[in-house]
């Protein structure tokens, strides 16, 4: 005779199968029986104080590891809390599974409890978004969501659980177990002609630059650009930032995008943050040449770049770039020259800002935050930085070197980088983890800290403190003139002293030389840690090329 089996067991069951072993979740009704499902499993439930961070943390682990973060949520508000959080994933190409609950079935179109039309709301920032429909089939719509979330062009999904199917018993006999293959796709290839094909454009090219997107922006990716770079001789960078190619982190970009004659991109999309490929950010001449996961994204680019595009076909990122390292076998393509060019401009930094320090008592320039912090990020290179917010956290992007940086993204949300921190340490017991971030942006998610301290889960956080959502308050100054700034201002708020109450370590700084000693202590705390630093209310770092 064949057992039965609880919907939330299978869906357990499936996690486990997939890999997972930490889900960022915070409880309701609808997911209790998950929770219970999990009790003695090989789930580790690292539960959090709002849906938003469980899906940044996802979202952290997703760019990470290269493989799907899973957050799960209860239905309804805790839906359309962790919905929101999804477009930061999606803009920086993060593969994760979100799973919410939902109301029962036949509770649907009568007014259940919490009843939302969850999978439409979720649509828009997910490459896939569903509602299960039955017990036996869990397991498929599990597997289902992490393989589409880590196919093509990586990005979030979500499969909303209605809490009947959860609660459900089924025969085990009739439950659909899915098997290995139906976690992942096959990745598609560059075939070798069209590799030659692409060799072939580049080498008629005079200064060719190779762009990827954000999916490239880990180690694994970096990596992979390196090896394209040193087989090929092309220069190559990510394009992670909404700030486009004025990000700080590339330094002297535009003089390298305007000086190109083919541009290729590598699952990198042709969009605003490339200002659409248009004069003055590239030449009016410039080829084009689109490898993109997409079709959509390749048709796109030739409806706005037309003849200039000069090749354009779908692959997937990564193996598009190894079959170009194959190809190329080490026949430079491009010369050393236009590579040295370009990579001076891109690692060009002012020669003035080595003279840069606070002009105010007891607050320092964001550059002495960098100064203090480079070295203990640089040390190790396993270390993740992360940077989020609008001015401050621009300075520690384009002088504070990692290969394991994440940064708010295309996406363009602040606000993140907290439970980023979390979901990082979670990952990595040993990688130092340090996030710099702007004192609005510390708001949205300090709660995280008490989960920090409950998990046990230190990383060192360094506020930027001036007093001010400063990113908008340059938008005023610059659109409507400093008369009119008004709005913007916050209290220089004693951000150390919460996270101390929630029983992290806090430390005020005031003075550039008492930064290292704080950041010390921070470390020996074992505890997850707030360096409360006052600053200066600093623009963003622009750097235009000396040439
Ligand atoms: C979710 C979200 N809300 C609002 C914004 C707009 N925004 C971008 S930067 C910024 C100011 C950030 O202030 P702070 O964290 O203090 O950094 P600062 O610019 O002062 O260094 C705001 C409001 C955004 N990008 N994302
Ligand atoms: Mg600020």
């Amino acid at each position: 005779m064949s057992q039965s089996v609880r919907g939330a067991d299978i869906v357990v069951r499936t996690l486990e199968r997939a890999g997972c072993r930490t889900v960022f979740t915070l409880s309701g009704n609808h997911i209790m029986s998950i929770f219970d499902a999990a009790f003695g499993s090989a789930l580790d439930l690292v539960h959090v104080r709002q849906e938003a961070a469980a899906v940044h943390m996802a979202d952290a682990w997703g760019r990470l590891t290269g493989e799907p973060g899973v957050a799960m949520v209860t239905g309804g508000p805790g839906h359309a809390n962790a919905a929101a959080a999804l477009m930061t994933a999606q803009g920086q190409e993060s593969p994760l599974v979100l799973l919410s609950g939902h109301t029962a079935t036949w509770e649907i179109g009568r007014g259940g409890f919490q009843e939302l039309r969850q999978a439409e709301m979720a649509a828009p920032v997910s490459k896939a978004s569903w509602t299960a429909h039955s017990a036996e089939t869990l397991g498929v719509d599990v597997a289902k969501a992490f393989k589409i979330a880590r196919s093509g062009r990586p990005g979030p999904v979500h499969l909303s659980l209605p809490s009947d199917l959860l609660d459900a018993r089924v025969e085990d006999n009739a439950v659909v177990w899915p098997d290995q293959s139906a976690f992942a796709v096959p990745p598609v290839e560059l075939g070798d002609p069209a590799a030659d094909a692409v060799l072939a454009i580049i080498a008629s090219a005079q200064r060719p630059l190779l762009i990827a997107g954000p999916q490239l922006a880990n180690r694994s990716g970096r990596d992979l650009l390196a090896r394209i770079e040193a087989a090929t001789l092309v220069p190559t960078c990510i394009m992670e930032s909404p700030r486009g190619v004025n990000d700080a982190t590339l330094g002297a970009f535009r003089a390298v995008t305007r000086r190109a004659d083919l541009i290729v991109l590598l699952g990198k999309a042709l969009d605003f943050t490339l200002k659409f490929g248009e004069p003055p950010v590239a030449d009016a001449d410039c080829r084009w040449v689109v490898i993109d996961p997409e079709a959509m994204l390749v048709e796109r680019a030739v409806r706005e770049k037309g003849n200039l595009v000069a090749f354009g076909c779908v692959a997937d990122t990564r193996p598009a770039g190894e079959a170009l390292i194959r190809r190329a076998s080490g026949r430079s393509v491009s010369s050393a020259s236009w590579l040295d060019e370009a990579r001076g401009r891109m690692n060009d930094r002012p020669e003035a800002w080595s003279a840069l320090a606070s002009k105010t008592p007891r607050k320092l320039h964001p550059i002495e935050v960098c100064r203090a912090l480079k070295p203990y990020v640089e040390r190790d290179p396993d270390t993740i930085l992360i940077c989020d917010g609008g001015e401050y956290a621009q300075w520690g992007q384009s002088l504070i070197r990692s290969s394991r940086r994440l940064i708010n993204g295309v996406g363009g949300s602040i606000g993140a980088s907290l439970p980023f921190a979390l979901a990082a340490r979670k990952l990595d017991a040993k990688a130092p983890v340090f996030v710099m971030l702007g004192d609005g942006t510390f708001g949205f998610h300090m709660a995280e800290f008490e989960t920090a301290v409950r998990r046990q889960l230190p990383f060192v956080a360094v506020v930027g403190t001036d007093a001010r959502w400063n990113a908008e308050h340059n938008i005023q100054l610059r659109e409507y003139g400093e008369a009119r700034a008004h709005g913007c201002e916050l209290t220089p708020a004693r951000y150390d002293l919460v996270v101390a109450a929630l029983g992290g370590h806090g430390e005020l700084v005031e003075r550039a030389a008492d930064l290292p000693g704080a950041i010390e202590r921070s470390i020996a705390s074992g505890k997850p840690a707030c360096i409360n630093v006052m600053i200066e209310s600093i623009a963003a770092p622009t750097i235009t090329s000396r040439s």
